[in-house]
């Protein structure tokens, strides 16, 4: 017989009061087991509340904007059986049959699984869950890695139920125009692009796909706790966006890095001596205390100016020359990296840098940098000087096409024509995009910045 039962919000991951911005269903509707019920939307995660039994939908308890939270209630279904299932939404949402438009080619690669009824980080869909088997063993096709699921800039605006039905269809989101409020991508939206790429009005979307695929094998599945005792700690909000932004500049960049040594000798002993004579102005605020992290800002500008290659962004066919000099410096913070932009650092003074990166750094640290803060960036630095290391390969901070890594400097014997001579050495890790800048250009960059750094004359030349 018939039973009336509860469909409530399940566990959103912590989240509380997430507004209802989509109803998927109306009284009388049959739903499927799984089915969306309503869509949720925080800042920039959405998910679906699936129905947790098949049935017809007595009453929707939940209107458009209401906010709602773990264990709320969303609707009363005659569940179609009387089989025993729980009152509370608890399972992964199963995947949404297709309606019946003619399918587009399908990729080549396995599609991913469905997402999980958690919250979904900038919209995107959480990376496939690994199938059971162990990766490597015969019969496991490559997963596709979509890059674009990993890249919260170019995510597209479409609910969980739309995702699904696209990657059914092999339909590339960011191919489809959205019709609805903010360009919210429906699922009448994507039917139509079928339906005009079956008309010849688009190429198939296997051809067009963004070209991101990389074909690769799962992430392992490894059960830890099976080799010895384990905590597990989720990752920050920093962590998951610069995890995410670092993994596609990684695999959609060709990364090169030339490595050079600069001797800051004669620098360094400018920034001791200068630091000493303006100790007390120092401490009150008038002036900064000179960084190496501010000479070699500023230093890295002048390069930036001989080499206008290295201030400039791939668009397309298009390489955007920038006329501005905004740099970024990568800052550790407790909750990972981030990297403030100082502007137009071409019109500063190195103290004047020495003050602002100070500042940034410390806003960063307090996690109160504004996002205009870390925008706009050319080329970035990444200092880890005062912690050690030798060379490191930097990843570039993309849509920029270089970033310069700065070691711990060193003092080393150099030879000087006649004798070795003590010097300070400080290590420098440049990587750049091979698209835009060629292997000699970046060996003309680095040693241009070593002889700045050994005499900042030349700057002036
Ligand atoms: N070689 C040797 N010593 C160096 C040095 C170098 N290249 N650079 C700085 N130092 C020394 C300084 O002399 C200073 O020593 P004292 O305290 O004895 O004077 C100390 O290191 C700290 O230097 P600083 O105050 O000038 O700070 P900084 O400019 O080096 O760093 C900041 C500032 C924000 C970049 C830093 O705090 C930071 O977050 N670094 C980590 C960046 C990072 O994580 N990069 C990796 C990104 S990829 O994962």
């Amino acid at each position: 017989m018939a039973e009336l039962k509860e469909a409530r919000v399940p566990d959103i991951g912590g989240h509380g009061d997430v507004p209802v911005i989509e109803l998927l269903v109306k009284p009388g509707d049959v739903v499927s087991k799984d089915q969306g019920l309503v869509t949720l939307e925080s800042d920039k995660a959405t998910m679906e509340v699936p129905s947790p039994f098949a049935g017809v939908i007595k009453e929707l308890k939940v209107k458009l904007g209401d906010a709602v939270s773990e264990g709320g209630l969303v609707a009363i279904i005659e569940a179609s059986d009387g089989a025993s299932v729980p009152a509370a939404a608890e399972t992964a949402p199963a995947p949404a049959t297709a309606p019946s438009v003619p399918a587009a080619p399908a990729p080549a690669a396995a599609a991913p699984a469905p997402v999980a009824p958690a919250m979904i980080e900038s919209g995107a869909p959480v990376p496939a869950r690994a199938p059971v088997a162990e990766p490597g063993q015969p019969g496991i096709p490559p997963m596709r890695f979509e890059a674009d699921a990993v890249l919260p800039a170019k995510v597209p605006y479409a609910s969980p139920a739309v995702r699904l039905f696209a990657r059914e269809l092999g339909v590339d989101l960011l191919q489809v125009t959205g019709s609805e409020r903010g360009g919210r991508i429906s699922k009448l939206d994507v039917q139509n692009f079928v339906k005009t790429a079956l008309a010849g009005g688009v190429s198939a979307p296997a051809a067009t796909g963004a070209g991101n695929g990389l074909n690769l094998l799962p992430w392992p599945k490894v059960d830890f706790a099976k080799f010895g005792a384990v905590d597990s700690k989720p990752l920050s909000r920093i962590q998951k966006i610069s995890g995410a932004n670092l993994a596609r500049n990684w695999a959609m960049i060709p990364h090169v890095t030339q490595f050079d040594e600069a001797d800051i000798t004669a620098l360094e002993e400018l920034r001791v001596a200068f630091n000493a004579e303006n100790a007390k102005a120092i401490a009150a605020g008038k002036t900064g205390k000179l960084t190496m992290l501010a000479f070699l800002i500023k230093v890295c500008v002048v390069a930036l100016q001989k080499f206008p290659t290295f201030n400039a962004s791939l668009d397309g066919d298009n390489l955007v020359l920038k006329q501005y000099f905004h740099i970024g410096f990568a800052a550790d913070t407790p909750n990972g990296l981030v990297v403030p932009v100082l502007r137009d650092a071409d019109r500063k003074g190195v103290a004047q840098i020495a003050i602002e990166m100070s500042e940034l750094a410390a806003l960063a640290r307090d996690g109160k940098l504004k996002p205009e803060q870390m925008q706009g960036g050319c080329f970035t630095i990444s200092s880890l000087g005062g912690i050690g290391g030798t060379k490191f390969t930097p990843i570039i901070n993309a849509p920029e096409v270089a970033i310069l890594g700065v070691s711990k400097s060193e003092i080393k014997p150099v030879w000087d024509g006649k004798a070795f001579q003590p010097r300070l050495m400080l290590p420098l890790s440049l990587s750049y995009d091979h698209r835009v800048i060629d292997g000699a250009a970046a060996a003309r960059f680095t040693t241009y910045l070593g002889q700045l750094l050994a005499d900042l004359r030349r700057a002036m030349l």
